[in-house]
């Protein structure tokens, strides 16, 4: 636990690493508190590295027991060794065999990086930097090594045990004990190395490649929980057989296995051959999990599973080419499940988050590039930028370059990079050759940070029968960065005729023209002939480009793509865009009559997609859910007043609802999925309709409605429903809303997983009881300070999801998540961060709140010792 901010690492710095690591025999006795760990290796000078350099290995929270070079036990004045480091000032010139051996405490490992315990399982997690909390190690991501896992435990304690790659020997050993050896022959960084021990059930199946090697499927769970694991199997074999059919990636290994763990930082974890989750990613039931539930799961399956491409098989070079990976496999898992489910609503789904999340933080203090230059804390730079932007950046280039260009790019960067530790220009040189064009300017999505603003004007002479589109783009200053140049910027687009029929693209010169633009200047027009009739403009169709698009189209022009755009993402945006107008003019003036005319036109098409929801329920239901409070907010940009968000936005509820109540009621009972619950696609468009139409319906009517509702909750045979039901009267303080929340507790008292989507209900109430209500779940059984899925359950929802009541006027929010994220930092500091970053729009409030906001990150700024993870997003958000 560092208080000062430490020296910053930055891109410009980059050097090889003097010494690397050719192969690596690790040995591990597991031990609750002492667990043994003996590295033989062999390292090797780089031949780029600095001649005659010491031996400089990363450590953290490291105690040394032994250490051997060439068999030869080193004298004390001959190396260094300290928690954070070991050096061996002269090292043997040639290659030569190294072994250390250490002894780590994984009970008292707290902060889940490393090895440690979770309910038992001793399990591991080495990215970013964890794999030096268990050994001495170059711990980068460009030393890549052949890994040996030898793993012994007592057999009652851990009669599973498992590693990275193929099992290549097991056996039983003197008093009770046994041992297993992982052999990996795909050279990896010490990032995925995993290794799990414990007394775990398996659910096993095949998997034959297309080549036709059979490959033995896993997956290991808590006794008692093998019935849940059937959906995560099936997502896993789907996403192998898709990603052979798609980007040509065969699979490599014998075994592929999969470990559900409670206790986990993050989502889940692609080690090789050895993916480890948190168990909310793979545990469901049709009465456990919800339709988004089962959505996550496939997306996150199929998102570690692709790794084992792009990250594992070609992996970074340093932590700055992070996007490198996990943007390029957001990308794969967003294709993946468009192809599994329907594509027009995954994408408005993705762009949804992208926009809450990512246009969010990009628009704050915590804004970077996709490709940062300079990091304090690797860990806080797993953000939503370099993820969903990232994976944006890539369907941007597809759009740019066309989809044939882009498969050659995949196809020459898996090709000629299978094995390396690339960077991001490795990657695009790859599209720039498969395209034939110059993507330097492409290359600045990754430089600047900030969204890009895109103006957009048009003209009609009705006379020459011209249509004039007039662009212009522009930049928001970010963090470190105030000058910045045009983009390329990719708008998809298309012109509809007042009969709702796309029309031929021609240019004034009468050449025809493709449907993208390419913005490439701060400022284009474009000149389109053959309409002596006004055509509506449809651009940046299907979200083709990350940016804040502002249009001078009208409310009827909004209405009229909402009716007839072939493309049903802006058919979705353009009603988006007619709620969100009505939504910021109403946060404006503290006033939320429906009356304008973009309300009557909203109005209209909101009416229209429910009438066409026998085609689509899916979209129907995205159609009907408004802008979320956070999204007007970042609408507003400024003086945000977040009662005054809620108020109108609950306003507009109630006169929809209201308004469509005959039609609401009519879904309702028309679009009930018979028969028992299935997790696809279909039948969760069906039950989305339902619930989004439930909540609208309840919001309308009258308060009488509330008990058919709580009949809903209680009749359900599945979860979504049960769940949807519950959440609209979490909306309705009352009778109904207590005895279900209470019944609900009861019910599934037994499982955390349930438990903790009731946590995060009643943490995001939108009234002023809330805070109160969860000071005291603290105390509830079902929370637990130290596990992170409860906190971001309970506290989580609250920071993040609840905009009235973690903001509410008196600073009280703010001072509660600024105590939880003092008192969680010494035991997680990477939870802990995170929890803080809920302060990320901080400074678009209005000045009383913008006062408060400030005080409590002060209040955490002054702690006595913060972890380098707080310290840099308490020091970059007040920044
Ligand atoms: N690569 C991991 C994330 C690791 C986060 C470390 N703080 C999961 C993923 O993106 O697939
Ligand atoms: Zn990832």
């Amino acid at each position: 636990m560092r208080s000062e901010q430490a020296k910053p690492v930055r891109l410009s710095d980059y050097r090889v690493a003097d010494h690397v690591v050719k192969t690596v025999y690790l040995a591990i006795v597991l031990h609750p508190t002492a667990t043994r760990v003996t590295a033989d290796l062999v390292v090797e000078r780089h031949p780029q590295g600095q001649a005659d350099a010491p031996l400089v290995f990363d450590g953290d929270g490291l105690t040394l027991t032994a250490i051997a070079v060439d068999g030869q036990p080193l004298a004390p004045e001959a190396y260094e060794a300290t928690a954070e480091r070991l050096v061996i000032h002269r090292p043997p010139a040639g290659a030569f065999r190294l072994r250390v051996e250490t002894v780590i405490d994984p009970q008292a490992n707290t902060q889940l990086m490393g090895l440690y315990r979770s309910s038992g399982t001793w399990c591991t997690q080495c990215e970013a930097e964890g794999f030096r909390r268990i050994t001495y190690f170059p711990d980068r991501p460009d030393v890549l090594a052949v890994y040996t896992t030898r793993i012994e435990a007592e057999k009652k304690t851990a009669p599973v045990l498992l590693g990275n790659g193929n099992l290549v020997e097991a056996g039983d050993l003197a008093e009770g004990r046994h041992y297993a050896v992982w052999h990996d022959p795909h050279p990896k960084p010490s990032y995925l190395f995993a290794l799990v021990g414990g007394d775990l059930a398996e659910v096993t199946d095949t998997f034959t490649t297309v080549s036709g090697r059979v490959v033995r499927l896993g997956i290991f769970v808590e006794h008692g929980k093998e019935d849940r694991c059937a959906y995560a199997m099936d997502a896993l074999k789907r996403s192998m057989r898709w990603d052979e059919e798609a980007f040509g990636c065969e699979y490599d290994l014998e075994v592929f296995n999969l470990v559900a763990v409670s206790d986990f930082n993050m989502g889940a974890m692609e080690n090789k051959g050895l993916n480890i989750f948190n168990d909310k990613y793979v545990l469901a039931l049709p009465d456990t999990a919800t339709d988004q539930d089962y959505a996550a799961i496939e997306a996150i399956i199929a998102h570690e599973y692709f790794h084992n491409w792009t990250g594992n098989r070609i992996t970074c070079r340093d932590w700055f080419q992070l996007c490198l990976k996990e943007g390029l496999t957001v990308f794969r898992d967003q294709e993946f499940s468009g192809d599994m489910r329907s594509r027009a609503v995954k994408r408005i789904a993705d762009v949804r988050l992208l926009k809450s999340h990512q246009f969010a933080e990009d628009a704050g203090p915590l804004s970077h590039p996709v490709r940062p230059e300079i990091y304090h804390e690797i860990n806080n730079f797993y953000t939503a930028t370099v993820y969903e932007k990232g994976a944006e950046i890539i369907r941007a280039l597809k759009v740019l370059i066309g989809a044939e260009a882009f498969r050659g790019g995949m196809d020459l960067y898996l090709a000629r990079h299978d094995g390396d530790a690339a960077t991001v220009e490795d990657f695009i040189a790859c599209f720039a050759e498969a395209s034939r064009r110059d993507l330097t300017q492409f290359f600045l999505w990754y430089r600047q940070s900030g969204t890009p603003q895109v103006g957009v004007k048009t003209r009609h002479d009705p006379v020459a029968g011209t249509f004039t589109v007039d662009l212009a783009q522009s930049h928001l200053p970010t963090p470190g960065q105030t000058d910045k140049q045009p983009m390329v910027i990719p708008l998809a687009f298309g012109l509809i005729g007042p009969d709702g029929a796309e029309r031929a693209l021609f240019t004034e010169e009468g050449e025809a023209m493709p449907g993208v633009i390419a913005l490439d200047t701060a400022q284009r027009s474009i000149t389109f002939s053959g309409h002596p009739t006004r055509p509506v403009l449809s651009i940046n169709r299907g979200f083709s480009a990350p940016v804040v698009l502002k249009t001078d189209l009208t409310a009827a022009d909004l209405g009229f793509i909402a009716r007839h755009d072939s493309d049903a993402y802006n058919r979705w945006q353009a009603i988006q865009t007619l709620a969100t107008e009505h939504l910021v003019a109403a946060s404006r003036k503290g006033a939320a009559s429906v009356e304008n005319q973009g309300a009557e036109t909203l109005a209209e098409a909101l009416a229209g997609a429910l009438a066409e929801a026998e085609r689509d329920p899916a979209f129907a239901a995205q159609a009907l859910t408004l802008p979320s409070e956070s999204d007007i907010a970042r609408e507003l940009g400024s003086d945000v007043d977040p009662d005054a968000v809620f108020t109108a936005r609950k306003a507009l509820r109630q006169a929809v609802g209201s308004r469509l109540d005959a039609a609401l009621g009519t879904v309702l009972a028309r679009f009930a999925t018979p028969g028992p619950y299935a997790p696809d696609a279909g039948s969760a468009g069906r039950r989305a309709l339902c619930n989004v139409a439930l909540d609208l319906w309840a919001s309308g009517g009258a308060a009488d409605r509330l008990a058919a509702v709580a009949a809903r909750h209680r009749d359900a045979d599945n979860m979504t429903d049960r769940f949807a039901a519950l959440a609209v009267l979490a909306q309705h303080p009352g009778a109904e809303r207590e005895a279900a929340l209470t019944a609900f507790r009861e019910r599934y008292r037994a499982d955390a997983l349930i438990l903790d989507k009731w946590l995060a209900l009643q943490a995001a109430i939108p009234e002023a009881g809330t805070l109160a209500r969860v000071e005291a779940l603290l105390a509830d059984p079902a929370f637990a300070m130290t596990n992170p899925n409860r906190l971001r359950a309970l506290v989580g929802s609250f920071a993040s999801g609840n905009q009235t009541q973690f903001n509410r006027p008196d600073g009280a929010g703010y001072t509660f998540l600024a105590e939880v994220v003092v008192e969680t930092d010494p035991r997680n500091p990477q939870v802990a961060a995170r929890l803080l970053s809920a302060f990320r729009s901080w400074r678009a409030l209005e000045p009383g709140r913008r006062a408060l906001a400030r005080a409590a990150l002060e209040h955490v700024a002054a702690a006595a010792t913060l972890s380098a993870d707080v310290r840099d997003i308490v020091a970059r958000s007040l920044g």
